[in-house]
């Protein structure tokens, strides 16, 4: 592989490392109704129910270890050095703990707070309360910093540009439900990158890529790096 390379990826890749997926069989949205934990009215209706959610995925992903496949996207890195960006859907961060550096978190992080009052964002600590006090405006109005539906994704300007930049698009463990995201790759093979698909079964947008690769991410990541 060379030049510019840019890897989506999505809940698939933590799944062997025992993080759940949301539209699996068995996947978080099958045991809570998107609409109550996911949007910022279902926040605004049940602060006490969301925070509840996230403390127990934030728990969840501390006890959880990266797998083969976040460890062969950093090894990826070091031996392309400046060339691979990981764009993650993710809040979790497998990533990092597996040694990638280049990470952009479009949907946010389970790490991070956020005051609905001020827009002031922090370090959360392991529990959080929506009537935790902002460090900021004092505003008792804590929340996840993560993307919920009708939200901006983080650090949108900054993935456009490297899809027009990139040689390679990779989209791994994603089912290509949720925009833009799952947009992505059409704006790279637009601009004339390569594309595949690496994901258990084929996703939503699979007739967009140029190449598919299918099975569990700890075998297939690996092997597309070497
Ligand atoms: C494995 C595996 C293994 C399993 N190995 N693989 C049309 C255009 C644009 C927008 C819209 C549109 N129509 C509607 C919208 C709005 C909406 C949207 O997309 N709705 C859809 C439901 C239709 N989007 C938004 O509101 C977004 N904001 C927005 O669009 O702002 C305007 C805007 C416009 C243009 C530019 C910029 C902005 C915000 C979306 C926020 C999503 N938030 C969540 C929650 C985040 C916090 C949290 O984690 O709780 O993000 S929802 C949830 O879905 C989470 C995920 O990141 C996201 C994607 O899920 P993902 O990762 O794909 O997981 P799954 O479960 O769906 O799939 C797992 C896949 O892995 C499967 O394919 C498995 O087969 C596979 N797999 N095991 C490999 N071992």
């Amino acid at each position: 592989m060379t030049g510019k390379i840019v890897i989506l990826t999505g809940a698939g890749i933590s799944a062997e490392s025992g993080l759940g997926t949301f539209r699996d069989k068995d996947g978080l949205w099958t045991r809570y109704d998107l609409e109550d934990v996911a949007t910022p009215e279902g926040f605004h209706r049940n602060p006490d129910l969301v925070q509840s959610f996230y403390n127990a995925r934030r728990a969840n992903a501390a006890g959880a270890s990266p797998n083969a496949a976040h460890t062969a996207l950093a090894r990826l890195e070091r031996d392309h050095p400046g060339e691979v960006v990981i764009v993650t859907q993710n809040v979790d961060n497998l990533h990092e703990r597996a040694g990638s550096r280049n990470v952009l978190h479009m949907h946010g992080e389970l790490a991070g707070a956020l005051c609905a009052a001020c827009g002031a964002r922090w370090t959360a600590p392991p529990e959080m309360h929506n009537d935790d006090p902002c460090p900021a405006c004092k505003a008792p109005a804590t929340r996840p910093d993560v993307v919920w539906f009708g939200e901006i994704p983080y650090h949108m300007d900054t993935i456009w540009e490297h899809l027009a930049t990139a040689d390679l698009f990779a989209s791994i463990g994603t089912s290509g439900e949720v925009y833009p995201a799952a947009a992505f790759v059409q704006e790279a093979a637009r601009n004339g990158a390569h594309t595949i698909e690496i994901n258990l079964e084929p996703s939503a947008t699979v007739s967009d890529f140029a190449e598919t690769c299918f099975g569990p991410a700890s075998q297939t990541v690996p092997q597309w790096v070497e």
